[in-house]
């Protein structure tokens, strides 16, 4: 079953959307997987957002990430990585449209709330990034009949 990665970023924690935000992911029929706060590592944010270690943003990037609190998720479902992207809306929270998370709640895009994997590649390696299997719960919804024909 596909899976992906999910974190509310130090902003997100801050402005105290935790419970709106997993709330959406929820009610649109995914399944949680995995749920933690933390403040990561400037080891861990560097491996995170290694892709972009050459761009102009990458030591505000890092040093945002690790500012403080943010939840780090594990969501499954079929198609839940490029489902997510969408829920989330663009990068960019001024471009991101109304109803997605960042078109309702960011103004900026050094503040945009949420990360989610870009791929179902991307997804894995994240995951093991940032989660231990044991940290990984295995479970089927007992609402799975009236969400999957
Ligand atoms: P993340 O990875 O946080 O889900 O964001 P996206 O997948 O939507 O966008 P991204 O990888 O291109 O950017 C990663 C992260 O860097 C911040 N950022 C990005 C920034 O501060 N300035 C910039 O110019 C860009 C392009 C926002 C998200």
């Amino acid at each position: 079953m596909e899976r992906t990665f999910i974190a509310i970023k130090p902003d997100g924690v801050q402005r105290g959307l935790v419970g709106e935000i997993i709330g959406r992911f929820e009610a649109k029929g995914f399944t949680l997987i995995g749920l933690k706060l933390l403040i990561a590592s400037h080891e861990l944010a560097e491996q995170h957002y290694d892709i972009h270690k050459e761009r102009p943003f990458f030591k505000d990037l890092v040093s945002f990430i690790t500012s403080g609190p943010l939840v780090a998720m594990v969501w499954e479902g079929d198609g839940v990585v490029a489902s997510a992207r969408r829920i989330i809306g663009a990068t960019n929270p001024l471009t991101a449209e109304p109803g997605t998370i960042r078109g309702d709640f960011a103004v900026s895009i050094g503040r945009n709330i949420i990360h989610g994997s870009d791929a179902i590649e991307t997804a894995q390696r994240e995951i093991g990034l940032w989660f231990t299997d044991a940290e990984l719960a295995n479970w089927e919804s007992t609402m799975k009949p009236w969400l999957v024909e």
